[in-house]
């Protein structure tokens, strides 16, 4: 099953918007397989972000992700990468569309309150980065019939 990375950055959990945003993601009918609350390091930051290194960009982008806790989830699910991308919309929230969490929630790229996976193979790469497998807990949802076809 595909996996995705999700984080209520720090501008969602200080806004108290976590509970909305993951509202949304479980109404959506992604499975969480992964939750914690956390104070991201440097390091991580680095790693995470380690695409944009050399981008203008890339220091306050650090600076903002490890300024205050995030909740960052890991969810399961078919096509889980691009149905969270389409949950969460566009990442620059002036271009998001009405109905998506930065559409209805945020106006700056840099307070875009959401982080999405960008493809299958980094989905599963963040999680992997982000949680331990002991941290991840696979499990049969009862409704899941109803939400998976196959
Ligand atoms: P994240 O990673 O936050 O989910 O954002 P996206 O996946 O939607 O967008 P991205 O990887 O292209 O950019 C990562 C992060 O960098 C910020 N950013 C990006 C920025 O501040 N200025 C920029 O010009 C770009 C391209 C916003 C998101």
């Amino acid at each position: 099953m595909e996996r995705t990375l999700i984080i209520a950055k720090p501008d969602a959990v200080q806004r108290g918007l976590v509970g909305e945003i993951i509202r949304r993601f479980e109404a959506r009918g992604l499975r969480i397989v992964g939750m914690k609350f956390m104070q991201v390091s440097q390091e991580l930051a680095e790693q995470h972000y380690a695409v944009h290194r050399g981008k203008s960009f890339f220091e306050p982008l650090v600076k903002y992700i490890t300024s205050s806790p995030v909740v960052v989830m890991a969810l399961e699910g078919t096509n889980a990468v691009a149905a969270a991308r389409m949950t969460i919309g566009a990442t620059k929230p002036n271009e998001a569309a009405a109905g998506t969490i930065r559409g209805d929630f945020a106006l700056e790229i840099g307070r875009n309150l959401v982080h999405g996976s960008d493809s299958v193979e980094n989905g599963q790469a963040e999680v992997s980065l982000w949680f331990s497998e002991a941290e991840l807990v696979s499990w049969p949802r009862n409704n899941d019939p109803w939400i998976f076809e196959g």
